[in-house]
């Protein structure tokens, strides 16, 4: 049995007006649990698109992420926003409206907020909820990078229970994990899993398992039975297809895919690329290519 967990990073279906596409979303979801067989599902993150979506939207996504998973696999919200008030109003809404167990919450980020002014935020948003919380630290995104001291502090808040990193830096990964060994480390670089295994995730949260599950699921499997042989050669073609993935654009093509595979996803929303005739074909290979 293995020990890691794997959850998709949720995308979320768009109408070509831009407006939710609920069965879209419904369906990815199903993908997700009927044939990736995913341990479970980080709702709302920047697979998401969630901070170009307004307060209402971001809870209409909780509530039917929820909707079609509960009991099913893992589910997380992801809560946080350079607007602490919208933190808070999510993260209240996904734990006492809809009954979410766990959250996450991004660093807050664009302006240059100091340690204590970080601190705050975290403790702000769990205030009075009965929940637990992982850090979802993206420092290529958000600027802010936390050390393995900021941690252990945001750490002292009891329900803060680990963190979703998402992250290159292997000797801060190597020093949180020797200093925290009872915290989640979940890894958020689908490119890096492999070295991240070896030094202790507890598993990863990812754009890129939303089709490419199994090979990773197969990828730890070997990694654990001791094949690092048969891990790396996993791992290599995984990166052959991100890579590919990434040039075609990721997050429409990661849509285009689930549409070769019978799952209507709808598009990204704006300013995100529309599916053009040349992205399409580009999926199309690239789902020949590693999914046939
Ligand atoms: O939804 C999310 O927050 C994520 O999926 C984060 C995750 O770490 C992804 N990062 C971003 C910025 O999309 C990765 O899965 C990433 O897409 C993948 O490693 C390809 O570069």
């Amino acid at each position: 049995m293995i020990m890691k967990k794997l959850y998709s990073a949720l995308m979320t279906a768009f109408n070509e007006d831009g407006s939710m596409n609920d069965a879209g979303t419904r369906a990815m979801v199903r993908y997700n649990i009927d044939v990736n067989h995913i341990d479970g599902l980080y709702i709302g993150g920047s697979t998401g698109e969630a901070f170009m979506m307004n307060t209402e939207e971001r809870k209409h996504l909780f509530k039917i992420a929820f909707d079609e998973a509960a009991g099913q696999c893992d589910l997380i919200a992801q809560v946080g926003s350079i607007n602490l008030n919208e933190a808070k109003e999510l993260a209240d809404y996904a734990v006492n409206t809809i009954g979410y167990k766990t959250i996450s919450a991004v660093t807050p980020f664009y302006y240059p907020f100091n340690f204590d002014q970080i601190k705050y935020y975290y403790d702000a948003i769990l205030e009075g909820l009965d929940t637990q919380l992982l850090i979802y630290s993206l420092p290529a995104l958000t600027g802010v990078s936390l050390t393995a001291e900021q941690f252990g502090k945001l750490f002292e808040n009891p329900k803060i229970i680990g963190i979703k990193f998402t992250n290159a830096d292997f000797l801060l990964l190597e020093r949180v994990r020797k200093a925290f060994p009872d915290k989640l480390i979940y890894f958020g670089s689908d490119e890096m899993l492999l070295s991240a295994l070896v030094l202790g995730v507890d598993g990863a949260i990812g754009s890129t398992f939303n089709l490419n599950a199994k090979r990773v699921f197969d990828e730890i499997k070997a990694f654990e039975a001791g094949d690092n042989a048969k891990a790396l050669e996993l791992q290599h073609t995984t990166n052959d297809y991100i890579m590919d993935v990434i040039d075609n654009d990721l997050y429409p093509t990661i849509k285009l895919l689930f549409h070769e595979a019978g799952v209507d996803a709808g598009q990204c929303s704006k300013p995100m690329n529309a599916p053009t005739p040349e992205m399409k074909a580009g999926a199309a290979k690239i789902y020949a290519k590693y999914f046939k």
